[in-house]
């Protein structure tokens, strides 16, 4: 059934607490955790609790929770001071644009200057 976790989903499995994460926030809807690989002084990954493979099908589906992730993508930059210097919010979406978790994620990037246009 749409969003329901998926046994060979990493993130599911994050959410689920079966890997371990370091975890930055939660809510009902939603998980944010520090990044493995970051590639920014913070480099953090927001997810819907849900299981949906990008953030458009993701805003499709379950609009209230796509709205919570951008949020809690707000709250993260805020407490991670990140606002002075701006900060970036990405969605990769197909692994031709760098996707490689299947399962819908914002990256919450900052605390450096950040180049435009990304490559
Ligand atoms: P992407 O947009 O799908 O490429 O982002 C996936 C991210 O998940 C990427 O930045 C990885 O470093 C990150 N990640 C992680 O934080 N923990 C993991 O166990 C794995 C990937 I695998």
């Amino acid at each position: 059934m749409a969003g329901e976790p998926q046994a060979d989903c990493l993130f599911c499995k994050i959410v689920a607490g079966n890997i371990p994460a370091t975890v930055v926030r939660e809510t009902e809807t939603t998980f944010a955790f520090r990044d493995i690989n970051p590639q920014a002084p913070t480099h953090v990954l927001v997810i819907p609790k849900v299981h949906y493979p990008d953030a458009a099908s993701l805003a499709a589906a379950e609009p209230a929770v796509a709205a919570d992730l951008l949020r809690e993508a707000g709250q993260i930059a805020a407490e991670e001071k990140l606002d002075d210097h701006g900060y970036r919010v990405v969605f990769n979406t197909g692994a031709g644009a760098g996707q490689t978790v299947f399962h819908a994620h914002a990256h919450v990037l900052g605390g450096r200057g950040l180049q435009w246009p990304p490559g």
